[in-house]
């Protein structure tokens, strides 16, 4: 049975990835680098660091230094920040606020596996501090998405095995994460999937209903 759930915060709890598109396409402009939403697929779920390199090579002829990497890293997150200055409550995905809600009365405990560090600050915005459990820190990790680890800290921290929660995630690194955690996934908006299938698809957040979701693991 299913005593928790697992939740990736940008794409997910709130629209944030739009925001890091945003901030990307800025930094990729500047390099003189065309990236589209389609081409941005693949940077969601991915650390910062790899979001840039994934970004660089895409113009193998400019060659940059760590210093040079340092100070676009600085510019895509200082771009982000002022993104997200003015979030709220309101900027909670449709569908969100109600899926916590039966999840909390449902005894289910709840936990966030976000690539991002910027996730306290986007959950306090959000009015959400206090909601999961557990918010696993980034840092505090050895491997990135589409490894496991992130999945399977989130399921100790709940202090539950991964079979026992439900990973929800809007990328493709994240789905091959929760699979390879042993988790069953629920994927939200992705346009198509490679090797790692999850368990239930849904095109948009307002979709998502708990009860619907454990009949259909059941
Ligand atoms: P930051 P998630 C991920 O968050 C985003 O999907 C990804 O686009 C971003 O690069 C990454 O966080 C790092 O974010 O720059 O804020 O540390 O989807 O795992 O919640
Ligand atoms: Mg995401």
């Amino acid at each position: 049975t299913i005593k928790g759930l697992v939740f990736d915060l940008d794409g997910v709890i709130t629209d944030t990835a739009e925001r890091h598109f945003l901030a990307w396409q800025r930094i990729a402009d500047g390099l003189g680098i065309s990236i589209d939403r389609e081409w941005n697929e693949r940077l969601k779920g991915i650390s910062r660091t790899e979001s840039l390199e994934l970004i660089l090579a895409e113009a193998p002829t400019l060659i940059l230094d760590a210093a040079g990497k340092t100070q676009l890293l600085d510019e895509k997150n200082a771009h982000y920040l002022e993104l997200i200055a003015e979030i709220t409550a309101a900027d909670i995905l449709p569908g969100i606020p109600e899926l916590l809600e039966a999840a909390k009365e449902g005894g289910c405990r709840m936990a966030i596996a976000s690539a991002s560090k910027n996730a306290p600050i986007i959950l306090a915005r959000l009015g959400l501090s206090d909601t999961f459990d557990s918010v696993i820190d980034p840092d505090a990790l050895t491997h990135n998405k589409p490894h496991p680890e992130i999945f399977e800290k989130a399921a100790q921290a709940l202090g539950l095995r991964a079979d026992e929660c439900i990973g929800f995630e809007d990328s493709l690194a994240g789905i091959e994460g929760i699979k390879r955690a042993g988790m069953p996934a629920v994927a939200i908006g992705i346009p198509t999937f490679g090797q790692w299938i999850p368990d239930i698809e849904v095109d948009a957040t307002r979709e998502l209903d708990l009860k619907k979701i454990f009949s259909q693991l059941a």
